[in-house]
């Protein structure tokens, strides 16, 4: 028997109001089932946009250094917890065991980061015209949010938009994506049992086109913060934006590894693999192109080859296994359409470019990790996110070209330059146009206490994490205090 999930209203465990449930199937392995979701209407989420907005009034009054406790006891929980967690969504998503597991421990660091902002100052105090005048500005939630999240990071990103979205205040409707449900339910699970109150946190597991779209459109609902595609992302902010709401969203990303001629080829190697292949590449924050400059070029192009042949793919849950799944037989469609596009527009396939079947493979959405040179700028391999393990290799004619070639694209989420030369690295850190950048490190990667987002069609809105966040789920109050 499988389990039967429920979504979380008002403190409660409930069944949604279409009794139509899906089953959650792993991406490595079809034929295994861990359990099923309920597929929350409308009618569902309004009913905990109200559940929020009643337990709203005595959440905003709490201490904030309690709401600071109830994210402790919720690091608490799934600390303990984070090899369950971690295996449940390697079991869900596809990513490995160590990257999972990886995520869970992000999560704890999260919350415990928003535990600790909790004991900060909320606001500022000012000099007034007033002689005795005391005058502040407070920084006050917001009221009701929603959270619409990928599958991608099923415990980073919902733990980055809730820790901070309730630690200042705020009550949340959190509408996972609906193939990683089972992340989200240890994730309330845990702020549940750290003894949050009914209403400040539900969950409602469905489809965007239902229980997102209400989210997105009822009035009070203050603010979204949306991670996933451009296409809904663009189309949600102008709902929100109608409304008077506020929209944070962390969209596409086409990030650029540059590596130039005095890099260490096996360092650039090992860096484009990590960026471009953990997860699947299923990250906005993955590698998909590497822009090399010409003297170097065929060097790397072999060697990186030659890494990319070895890895080994298969079962996240498998201890060598180096690359998992893709998260769904849409995503292995979106991905080998692309292999195709990419052949066709006459880029070279170096390695990989196939669905890997039989034996292992035979039940699950594996692709072998895929690199292409010759690749062209306006290539749509080169101009579009795949969200897949594709790498594009770019020659560069010099250090301007690469720079060039890292800027054309209309996302500027992080890019990763790989150089011993400071004075390079400088000069690229001023003209990358990317959110993010990284000297010697992979285009991936989020510490809990920086900002993090991009620019360009990458992102809009406030940043997310670390203190930035703040900016996003409070407002201003000015306060001007005169004695009678
Ligand atoms: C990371 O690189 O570890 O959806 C985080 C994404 C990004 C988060 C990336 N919003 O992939």
């Amino acid at each position: 028997m499988t389990q039967a999930y429920q979504n979380y209203i008002d403190g409660q465990w409930t069944d949604a109001s279409d009794r139509a449930r899906t089953s959650n199937l792993n991406p490595a392995n079809t034929r295994e089932d861990l359990g099923t979701f309920p597929s929350a209407t409308r009618a569902d989420a309004a009913r905990a946009i109200d559940a929020a907005q009643r337990a709203f009034p005595s959440w905003a009054r709490t201490p904030m250094p309690q709401r600071g406790e109830i994210l402790t006891r919720a690091a608490d929980w799934m600390h303990a917890r984070r090899d369950e967690i971690g295996a449940a969504l390697t079991r869900e998503e596809g990513k490995t065991f160590a990257e999972a597991r990886g995520e869970v421990a992000r999560g704890v660091s999260i919350l415990r980061y928003y535990a600790g902002e909790c004991l900060q100052p909320t606001g500022e105090v000012y000099p007034s015209a007033g002689a005795a005048t005391f005058l502040f500005a407070e920084r006050v939630p917001l009221g009701v949010v929603g959270l619409i999240t990928p599958w991608n990071f099923p415990c980073a990103i919902p733990t980055w938009k809730m820790a901070p979205a309730l630690a200042y205040g705020n009550t949340v409707v959190f509408k996972p994506a609906e193939i990683t449900p089972l992340t989200a339910w240890y994730l309330v699970s845990a702020f549940e049992q750290a003894g949050l109150p009914p209403g400040v946190l539900n969950l409602v597991v469905g489809r965007g086109s239902q229980a997102g779209q209400e989210l997105v459109e009822n009035g009070q609902v203050k603010a979204i913060s949306f991670t996933g595609s451009n296409q809904v992302g663009t189309r949600l902010a102008a709902t929100v934006a109608q409304r008077g709401g506020k929209a944070q969203l962390e969209l596409g990303g086409k990030n650029p590894i540059i590596i130039l001629n005095d890099a260490d080829i096996a360092r650039a190697v090992e860096l484009t693999v990590q960026g471009a292949m953990l997860s699947t590449g299923q990250k906005c924050t993955a590698t998909s192109r590497a822009i090399v400059t010409r003297e170097v070029a065929n060097d790397y192009r072999d060697a990186l080859a030659a890494r990319v042949k070895q890895l080994r793919v298969g079962d996240g849950m498998q201890s060598d296994v180096y690359m998992g799944p893709l998260v769904s037989a849409d995503a292995e469609k979106t991905v080998l359409e692309y292999i195709a596009l990419g052949k066709n527009e006459g880029a070279r396939l170096v390695t990989g470019g196939e669905k890997l079947r039989g034996g292992e493979f035979e039940n699950g959405f594996f692709v072998a990790p895929t690199i292409f040179d010759n690749v062209t700028p306006d290539m749509r391999i080169a101009q579009e996110e795949i969200f897949g393990p594709v790498v594009s290799v770019l020659q560069a004619r010099d250090i301007d070209d690469a720079i060039a070639l890292a800027n054309h694209t209309r996302f500027g989420l992080s890019a990763s330059v790989v150089t011993r030369d400071l004075n390079l690295a400088l000069r690229l850190i001023r003209e990358i146009e990317a959110g993010v950048i990284h000297i010697n490190s992979m285009t991936a990667g989020a510490e809990p206490h920086v900002p993090f987002g991009g620019t360009k069609a990458s992102s809009s809105g406030l940043r997310e994490q670390g203190k930035a966040a703040r900016e996003f789920f409070t407002e201003w109050k000015t306060v001007y205090v005169d004695p009678l």
